[in-house]
């Protein structure tokens, strides 16, 4: 199953640029509801600095303890996101700063989207820019990955210049909780809340934060391929094997099964009939193009509605 899935998740997150820097949102990304963050666009706070050991409105605590007055308000702002945005400036001798967000409820079997701009006051070397978030138990305690960390990035180290730059990720349930670990796009299973981290870590410079968003996705309804490329078509037996592993993880009374058995049958039949025509390969039979296109994308969309409904529990 967690190979199976793997390869689900490798398909979106290719799309949606997880970890690099793109000049607007994703309009494909369908969205539900408003941004969980208050105030993550900074428009609620008036410009200028935030007083030491302050945070702005809706943000928490600053995220090193400082009382440095290392955080201010700057009359600037990503495209569209309003006027102000949220300044950190580190320094040799005080390098790391930002805010933690409180703790916000989330639901681990959802799909959320969380996004953000940035930008540094100039070109360096490198930043020490992050935007992530920490995962937190229904008791508010950290989510430990086996010998590791609770938090994961967004984009950690975003170095996009002078420029603002969009940086999004498509956060997706664990499909595989049983091991012990989670990637930086998977919702532990044991997650109940997060809180956001716009942090600058390490570091000795100026940037910028504005535009933070975490909201829930729709990711039954994004745009899935209709058409299977031509490794799928050639390989229709691994299709088939991604099937019924994939049903098998469906309750036996769900009407996917009746569907998928339905479709199987019919390509087994295919394929028998394709074997009787010996002197023809097999797949070649199958993508012969006037028989089976119907076959394939139908096997294609029942995949597709079986992987999301075992990635989200059949929520
Ligand atoms: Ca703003
Ligand atoms: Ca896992």
């Amino acid at each position: 199953m967690a190979r199976t899935l793997a390869s689900l998740i490798v398909v979106p997150l290719l799309t949606l640029t997880a970890l690099h820097a793109q000049q607007t949102p994703d309009p494909t990304v369908p969205l539900i509801g408003e941004n969980l963050i208050v105030n993550g666009s900074f428009e609620l706070t008036p410009a200028g600095p935030v007083p030491p050991g302050e945070v702005p409105e809706g943000w928490a605590n600053e995220a090193y303890g400082g009382r440095d007055g290392q955080l201010s308000i700057a009359e600037d702002a990503a495209p569209g996101e309003g006027k102000h945005c949220l300044q950190v400036t580190v320094t040799a001798e005080n390098p790391s700063s930002g805010v933690h967000g409180p703790f916000m409820e989330i639901d681990p079997t959802q799909a959320y989207l969380q996004s953000g701009w940035i930008r540094l006051d100039r070109e360096y070397p490198r930043s020490g820019m992050n935007l992530g978030r920490q995962w937190f138990d229904a008791e508010q305690q950290s989510v430990e990955e086996e010998q590791s960390r609770s938090y994961t990035y967004v984009v950690s180290s975003a170095n996009p210049g002078a420029e603002w730059a969009y940086y999004q990720q498509l956060l997706l349930p664990d499909p595989d909780p049983a091991d012990g670990k989670f990637s930086h796009n998977e919702i532990p299973s044991t997650a109940r809340f997060l809180r956001i981290w716009a942090i600058t870590y390490n570091w000795d410079g100026t940037g910028y934060f504005d535009g933070l968003r975490l909201q829930r996705v729709d990711y039954a309804a994004m745009a899935r391929p209709k058409i299977l490329d031509a490794f799928e078509q050639a390989n229709v037996e691994a299709l088939r094997a991604e099937i019924e592993a994939l049903i098998d993880e469906v309750p036996a009374d769900h009407d996917l099964h009746l569907r998928t058995a339905d479709l199987l049958a019919e390509q087994a039949r295919i394929n028998r009939e394709a074997l009787q025509e010996a002197e023809r390969p097999v797949n070649d039979w199958i993508a012969d193009e006037n028989r089976t296109p119907a076959l394939l994308n139908e096997m294609n969309d029942v995949r597709w509605e079986l992987k999301t409904f075992v990635l989200l529990r059949g929520a």
